[in-house]
């Protein structure tokens, strides 16, 4: 097979074939819908040849790959991503041109997946491109879900959630493949049977759904690399009931297909804070049994020996979602393929490895014994044989010491009999990481310490990065130039080059047009939010942003507290409005949809933005903006814009962070705490190109221990007092002081993430950012240099790392 030919008129007609053919529309009668599908239909035409050479060459060459085992993949807008690699952008652009149509206007019709709910999700997002274009063998596996991350609206300033439909007008990137369906079984009990003399057991499910594969291309930056994303959607294996839908109760007759398709319907819309919900574990059983057995079946060569299959494959758990992916490879090996356990048990030790993502115990999944023996019996049989040999082994070294047995057992007792995931994944997983230095310590010493010591040199750690293909240069296409001039081309797939910089910093023409890049991306901004939205950033602003998930360790109210205390210091004459440094805040952030405190939070930024907007009394010099939906597509307009990046979670709260490296690439400093990867971000840009606050892990375990009382710290410090009680005076809702009293009771006599401890330090610090704003040009010489010292935080490098010291898999040619 070949490609059209890479020149304009060869893209013209591949185009207007696939108008033509594919959409059954001409030129003159298509709609924009055609022209994008028939546009990105066409880009798909020149990945074909090599896509299907490089499965070939996986099945055939049978090298060591990765399968990343994924709930969610955050993918973003693909036509622009998938231009760019193949390096089509400019003939695509010229070609439309000639057919009097504009790329950007079609770019801008496409409706991005939302297949994630925020960090984790586009991490894995940045890792199979990362895995694409440094030529690793790889499948992304995980769910096609038919809706992604709702959709955020305001009413009122409250959050509503919609219906994410993002396949309405069809989906021109994927490819399903029903032939190559899985079938994947649930419920039922298990039975004992003899087999020559051996006692062995069977799963009898109850019933199950068809899982069919949708793939889709993952190319590499340019160096005709094309993997593979494969998808499951679920699908009832019996569409419905003839007989009972021809007695007319056709709701009845659709039931249990409803049910089996529910499966993939919606992207469980929690963040950081599992929920048990059965539907939940259906989900991720379901991707993870069609995942290994798509493998074994369709990508493991025939006949190979499965002694042998951790020199073939890596399982990457993404978190603890695909951790029952664990006992199903026993159950296949043992089951269903007739292996010994204790084999098995070797074999799927090194075919696992897993990433922990979090520091919140919540997050961290259980599932009770009653729900999981009843979806899956035969895995919960498995796991507790797991747990007793693994607890056998504690015994053997530590003795009858039961309080260490109970912490350590997969199982725990309270408050209800459950499965703990994050314990058997370190139990099966042949390393565990965290994602960066702090938070992979810290995983070691505090939430899995008694793991470390019994299984010495498991933990390592993998600190996370971004791909610049995205975030840098799609997403800033013009500072992309500058650095290109700077340093020569190719340096977005060998990001250390972004050092060079560094002997520009001295050369004031070079800074001016740093500075005009970012002058220049504030207006493409406003060009989004005007249209989108009806509001823009006022000329001469500090640009001041905090977008991420909205969750209470993130300390959004910190940032409230901020805005509302120089508001208060205007009104009380405490400061000179024309002493207040001109500033935009911009907020981008959903809440998940069960989590009242989060949408308390949204309601209160939106109360604060929609008063001090309009006040006179601060003469435009203080702005609240929180533009709706927040996602991938925003965040690449969002985030070259920004000055000033937000990333003031509690110190040992936030795992990594990946915003944190996306602005400091994009040239916004960051005022931060030393949490996730801040700390690593911080040492690498140097403390003079980085506003500090807050307290460090050790003080605020302290601080826990000596015993936490937000109200001393109220009553000690008169500006927090003063911003606190405007809030509850009613002074942003109408009067009324019951609207936000769950917040201030909350913050006063809880406050669970110190926000009113580290207060006085992050207004020191916003101080500090406001006098060295002040200065532009020392500001830009700052933001040169925390773009050529963040290089570091691409995700090449984080998967070269993942290689080294975790999958042993080379890249292939
Ligand atoms: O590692 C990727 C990201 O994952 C989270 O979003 C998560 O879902 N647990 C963490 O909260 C982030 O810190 C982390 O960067």
């Amino acid at each position: 097979m070949t490609s059209p030919p890479l020149t304009v008129d060869g893209f013209v007609s591949e185009f207007l074939l696939n108008l033509n053919f594919d959409g059954g529309v001409s030129l003159s009668e298509s709609s924009t819908n055609d022209r994008y599908l028939a546009l990105a239909c066409t880009v798909r035409d020149y990945l074909m040849a090599r896509w299907l050479e490089d499965l070939r060459k996986q099945k055939e060459d049978q090298a060591k790959g990765v399968c990343y085992l994924s709930a969610e993949y955050l993918l973003g807008r693909q036509l622009d991503n998938n231009l760019l690699a193949t390096g089509l952008s400019e003939i695509a652009a010229e070609a439309l041109e000639s057919c009097g149509l504009s790329l950007d206007q079609l770019r801008e019709h496409e409706i991005e997946p939302g297949l994630g709910n925020g960090g984790l999700g586009r991490l894995a997002a940045c890792f199979i491109d990362s895995l694409a274009t440094l030529g690793v063998p790889s499948i992304g596996y995980g769910i096609r879900y038919e809706y992604g991350i709702f959709r955020q609206t305001f009413e009122d300033g409250q959050q509503v959630e919609q219906p994410d439909a993002w396949l309405t007008l069809g989906s021109p990137w994927e490819f399903p493949h029903p032939e190559r369906s899985q079938l994947v079984s649930f419920g039922g009990r298990t039975e004992t049977y003899d087999d020559d003399g051996v006692t062995r057991s069977r799963w009898i499910p109850a019933w199950n759904v068809n899982a069919i594969p949708c793939n889709y291309m993952v190319p590499g930056f340019q160096n005709g690399r094309v993997n593979t994303l494969r998808l499951w959607r679920a699908k009832a294996t019996d569409a419905f009931d003839l007989r009972i839908f021809n007695s007319g109760d056709y709701e009845e007759a659709v039931r249990a297909q409803t049910f089996a398709e529910n499966i993939s319907k919606v992207l469980y819309p929690e963040d950081s804070t599992p929920q048990g919900k059965e539907l939940r574990l259906q989900q991720q059983y379901f991707f993870v049994a069609a995942s290994i057995a798509d493998f074994l079946e369709n990508v493991l060569a025939d006949g190979y020996d499965l002694t042998r299959l951790g020199d073939r494959v890596i399982f990457q758990l993404n978190d603890t979602h695909p951790v029952i992916a664990v006992p199903e490879l026993m159950r296949v090996l043992v089951d269903d393929r007739g292996m010994e356990w204790d084999t098995a048990w070797e074999v799927t030790q090194q075919c696992f490895a897993y990433t922990c993502h979090t520091l919140l115990p919540e997050a961290l999944e259980v599932w009770p014994v009653e729900l999981l023996g009843r979806l899956l019996p035969r895995h919960l049989e498995i796991i507790y044989r797991i747990n007793d040999e693994f607890l056998a082994a504690v015994r053997e070294r530590f003795g009858d010491d039961e309080l260490r047995i109970r912490n350590m057992s997969i199982i725990a007792e309270h408050p209800e009999r459950s499965v703990r995931m994050a314990y058997l994944a370190t139990v099966a997983g042949s390393k565990v990481n965290g994602v960066a230095e702090l938070h992979s310590q810290l995983l070691r010493d505090k939430v899995l310490p008694d793991f470390d010591e019994f299984y010495p040199g498991k933990f390592t750690n993998v600190t996370n990065g971004v791909t610049p293909r995205r975030f840098l240069r799609l997403a800033n296409p013009e500072l992309s130039a500058l650095i290109t001039e700077a340093v020569g081309s190719g340096w977005e797939s060998d990001l250390d080059r972004l050092r060079g910089l560094e002997e520009h910093v001295d050369d004031a023409g070079f800074r001016s047009a740093f500075a005009e890049v970012k002058a220049a991306n504030k207006r493409r901004l406003n060009e989004v939010l005007r249209a989108r939205d009806g509001f823009e950033v006022a000329d001469g602003h500090l640009v001041d942003v905090m977008v991420k998930r909205l969750h209470e360790y993130k300390r959004q109210l910190l940032k409230v507290l901020h805005v509302v205390s120089s508001y208060e210091g205007v009104l009380s004459g405490r400061i000179a409005v024309e002493d207040l440094q001109p500033r935009t805040v911009l907020f981008g952030a959903k809440a998940a949809p069960g989590y009242a405190m989060a949408k308390r939070i949204i309601h209160l930024i939106n109360a604060i933005g929609s008063t001090v907007n309009d006040d006179p009394r601060l003469q435009g010099r203080l702005k609240v903006l929180f533009p709706p939906n927040y996602n991938v597509t925003l965040a690449e307009r969002v985030i070259p814009a920004a000055d000033l990046s937000e990333q003031i979670s509690l110190a040992g709260k936030e795992a990594s962070g990946t915003g944190n490296m996306k602005f400091a690439l994009n040239g916004a400093l960051t005022i931060g705490t030393d949490d996730g990867a801040n700390v690593e971000i911080r040492e690498l840009v140097g403390d003079d190109n980085f506003f500090l606050f807050g307290m460090a892990e050790p003080e605020v375990e302290a601080l826990s221990a000596r015993g936490y009382r937000p109200s001393e710290f109220y009553q000690a410090d008169e500006d927090l007092r003063r911003a606190i009680d405007l809030i509850a005076s009613g002074a942003f809702s109408g009067g009324d002081r019951t609207v936000f009293e769950p917040v201030v009771s909350n913050l006063l006599y809880e406050d669970r993430f110190m926000v009113l401890a580290d207060f006085a330090s992050y207004m020191a610090a916003q101080e500090r950012v406001d006098a060295a704003y002040a200065d532009e040009d020392a500001w830009t010489r700052s933001a040169i240099l925390n773009v050529a010292r963040t290089g570091f935080f691409s995700s090449d490098r984080s998967i070269t790392d993942y290689i080294d010291r975790i999958w042993h898999t080379p890249p292939t040619s």
